[in-house]
């Protein structure tokens, strides 16, 4: 039972409607754009981002870095890259871990306050879904014990995804 369960949500939905101040992209290591997520983030914000991404010298596996959100509602996008997870081995929980607790920390450095998070690596970069949630969950999870003016939401895209992750934020609260 934990308090902290309250500043976490899971929801269904397109992350590129979402009027937070961050929203976190599942990107590659270039930061220049990509499918899944990353082409949706991209088409919604705008030829600008790409510009700003083309500044940033590209990101390692587990590392994550700002930019605005400009045409998005979300004032900022956080790039980070997930593991793949057939070449990643043993390193891939942690690799994920460190996704969302990057994201996490950039944004507190930024001073934001609300941040969704896409299922980073369950896509394309095949990480299986459940034990990727349950990495998701515990890093948000440890992180907003430290700070309790943030708030996460994990946007599913689909309905399968969001039940593994609303099962996994139930066993929070038993
Ligand atoms: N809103 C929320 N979630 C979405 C959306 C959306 N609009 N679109 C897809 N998803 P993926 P990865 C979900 O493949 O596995 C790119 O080409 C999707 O259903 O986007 O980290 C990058 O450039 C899945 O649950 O990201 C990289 O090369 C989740 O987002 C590579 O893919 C992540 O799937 C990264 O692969």
């Amino acid at each position: 039972m934990s308090s902290v369960i309250e500043s976490m949500k899971a929801v269904q939905g397109d992350i590129t409607k979402f009027e937070v101040d961050a929203i976190v992209n599942a990107a590659n290591h270039t930061l220049l754009g990509g499918g899944g997520v990353d082409g949706a983030i991209h088409r919604a914000a705008g030829p600008e981002l790409v510009e700003e991404c083309k500044t940033l010298g590209g990101c390692k596996t587990g590392g994550a870095k700002i930019t605005k959100g400009y045409n998005l509602p979300a004032k900022h996008v956080i790039h980070t890259v997930g593991p793949i997870y057939s070449r990643a081995g043993g390193e891939a929980p942690e690799l994920l871990a460190s996704c969302y607790r990057r994201s996490l920390e950039v944004a507190a450095e930024n001073g934001l306050k609300t941040v969704a998070f896409p299922a980073i690596s369950t896509g394309v970069y095949g990480y299986p879904i459940e034990s990727a949630t349950g990495i998701a969950v515990k890093t948000a999870h440890d992180f907003l014990e430290k700070h309790p003016d943030m708030e996460v939401q994990f946007v599913c895209f689909s309905e399968r995804d969001l039940a593994v992750y609303l099962k996994e934020l139930k066993s929070y609260r038993e």
